[in-house]
């Protein structure tokens, strides 16, 4: 069984993904979409929770607690830490903590909530388009004393970065890479996408859309 094709069943089955036209923060016209905010059920959270756990575990990425940046990664990382606990290759009950996007000036303070920031930490996050998000969790974990291990993520869409005009050899995924030094893992990619698309006919009409995606903008 493949967690990753299986991933990319299961965002279909749930809506979360897309097949059609779409207009995407880089202003392409992408053929297909995912909207990880669509996980809004106990079932479905818990079970993507599952997907993200079981990709972290078989990375073989070493690590010692997970960060959810705000506000999508909270959710992510308080069930993943969840999952993980579930996970039967996982032996540590691994700690999670999450920013606020306003430091409160009250009550405990700061803008930090959840297990203190330290040893090696893995971001979890759902797409990462321009690497904005990262590069914040990266100054937050490093400001405390930890080290950024990896990033987590739901989907790799591997396209290249930058204007159609001057596209960069590298997608946004391995300009964090290389700029951090840290691996990025994804449950599932474009190229998964692509090979259910091979695979299951019932989204054929959609895979000659996909594939010529790819063909411009992959990496
Ligand atoms: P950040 O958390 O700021 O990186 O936002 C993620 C962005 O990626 C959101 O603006 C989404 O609209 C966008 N996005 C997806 O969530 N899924 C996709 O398949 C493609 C995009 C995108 O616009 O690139």
């Amino acid at each position: 069984m493949s967690n990753r094709l299986d991933f990319v069943r299961f965002a279909l089955e749930q809506g979360v993904l897309k097949f059609g036209e779409f207009k995407v923060k880089s202003g392409r016209l992408s053929p297909y979409f995912f909207n990880a905010g669509l996980f809004n059920t106990g079932r479905s959270i818990g079970q993507l929770a599952t997907f993200y756990a079981n990709a972290l575990v078989d990375s073989g990425v070493v690590f010692d607690m997970l960060f959810g940046p705000a506000y999508k990664g909270i959710s992510l990382a308080a069930t993943t830490a969840v999952a993980l606990g579930n996970h039967p290759k996982q032996e540590k009950d691994v700690p999670f903590a999450f920013n606020r996007k306003e430091a409160k000036d009250h009550g405990e303070g700061g803008v930090l909530v959840g297990a203190p920031l330290q040893g090696k930490v893995v971001i979890i996050d759902d797409v990462i388009t321009a690497g904005t998000s990262v590069r914040e969790s990266v100054e937050i974990i490093r400001q405390a004393g930890a080290t950024p291990a990896a990033v987590l993520i739901a989907l790799d869409r591997m396209e290249r970065a930058g204007a159609d005009d001057a596209l960069s050899p590298h997608s946004a995924v391995q300009e964090v890479e290389q700029k951090y030094g840290i691996p990025v893992v994804s449950i599932a990619s474009l190229n998964d996408i692509m090979q259910l698309l091979i695979q299951d006919n019932t989204f054929a009409s959609y895979k000659d859309s996909v594939q010529a995606y790819r063909d411009k903008y992959g990496v």
